[in-house]
């Protein structure tokens, strides 16, 4: 079947893989680009090695302009469908926890998406307004990025923020994103195809692609910067999720005590960032994230391996050899 061609107009395109938001000097520079199409059809141009929509670059470039980190910030860097959600939950509840242990029914977690919560610097905050106001934000500033760290290293070079980041293996998370544009991009994927979207992911032409570049330049900056950049893949959260937040905990200078392990905190975190928690709630039901898309669509089955019930072997091996080829001799592996 054939994608839906670029002049298909659809309301349920949101607005960062849009084109309307791009002022004349980065329509210039688009210009300039090397360009593609994703699998629907719609424009990507490569900036630095990446690919996006014209609005997000835009404000990517909004984002390296105007973005300056504080030494206190927490940037959570991830690839499109790696486990965003989930670290920006354990993220903020974390970093946050002293001020809500004594009224846990008050935490923000349980009438807050996650994305709310931490928003998207090129998605959410700078895509409508190139110097947001950054003044309320509260400490500590959290934000979210999906831009790989070669782009965002411009706005975290005079601090000593942190950046947390999560990937995931290439398999399940493009099973994931196609059930996740199929939620909320209903018209837009009618006439698409699974196998049309892998075969963007293996050429690499895909939103924030190449996946394995993305990876590969967090992997290699929390190789050489270990305080700086903390890196995890979803796989290690779900098979041990209480090593990987004590770590995570560890690494943004706040270690949980023995005496919080003791009464159980470590389990509260995760028991209130768990997937069953958060989809459960009347806010993640019905409520909708900064960039418009409805919350529940951030919220699946989050099971390792779910590819099994999507992929052909054949496509399965074409992504196995992909990856390994792309990660060869990088120490980066996926089950
Ligand atoms: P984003 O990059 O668009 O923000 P992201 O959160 O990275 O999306 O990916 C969503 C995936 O994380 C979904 O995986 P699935 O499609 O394989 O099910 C979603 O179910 C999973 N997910 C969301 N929240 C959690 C959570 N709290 N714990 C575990 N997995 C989660």
């Amino acid at each position: 079947m054939e994608a839906a061609s670029q002049d298909t107009r659809s309301d349920d395109i949101p607005s960062f893989m849009g084109e309307d938001k791009v002022r004349q000097e980065c329509k210039s520079l688009i210009s300039s680009l090397p360009s593609d199409k994703d699998f629907l059809g719609r424009n990507l141009c490569n900036y630095n090695g990446f690919w996006f929509y014209s609005n997000t670059l835009q404000a990517v470039i909004d984002v390296q302009n105007h973005f300056r980190t504080l030494d206190t910030d927490v940037i959570v860097a991830s690839f499109p469908k790696a486990g965003t959600t989930w670290l920006k939950a354990l993220t903020f509840a974390i970093v946050n926890r002293s001020k809500y242990r004594s009224n846990p029914e008050n935490h923000p977690l349980l009438s807050q998406n996650p994305h709310t919560l931490v928003p998207f610097l090129e998605i959410d905050l700078y895509s409508e307004n190139k110097t947001p106001d950054l003044a309320k934000v509260p400490s500590p500033g959290l934000f979210a990025t999906h831009m790989p760290f070669l782009l965002l290293q411009e706005s975290v070079k005079e601090s000593s923020c942190k950046i947390v980041y999560v990937c995931r293996n290439l398999k399940d998370n493009v099973v994931s994103a196609w059930h996740f544009r199929r939620g909320y991009m209903i018209s837009e994927m009618h006439g698409t195809t699974l196998k049309l979207m892998i075969e963007s992911f293996c050429r690499g032409v895909h939103f924030c692609g190449p996946f394995w570049d993305h990876a590969l330049s967090y992997w290699k900056e929390s190789s050489e910067n270990p305080d700086r950049v903390f890196f995890t893949k979803y796989e290690d959260m779900k098979n041990e999720p209480r090593a990987q937040i004590k770590r995570l905990a560890r690494f943004l200078g706040c270690p949980f005590t023995e005496e919080e392990e003791m009464n159980g905190s470590v389990d509260e975190i995760l028991n209130l960032c768990s997937l069953r928690s958060l989809k459960d709630l009347e806010i993640n039901k019905t409520g909708k994230a900064p960039c418009s898309i409805d919350c529940k669509n951030f919220f699946r089955k989050g099971e390792v391996g779910d590819w099994k019930n999507h992929l052909t072997g054949e496509m399965a091996k074409k992504m196995d050899e992909i990856v390994g080829m792309k990660l060869q001799g990088s120490g980066l592996v996926f089950e």
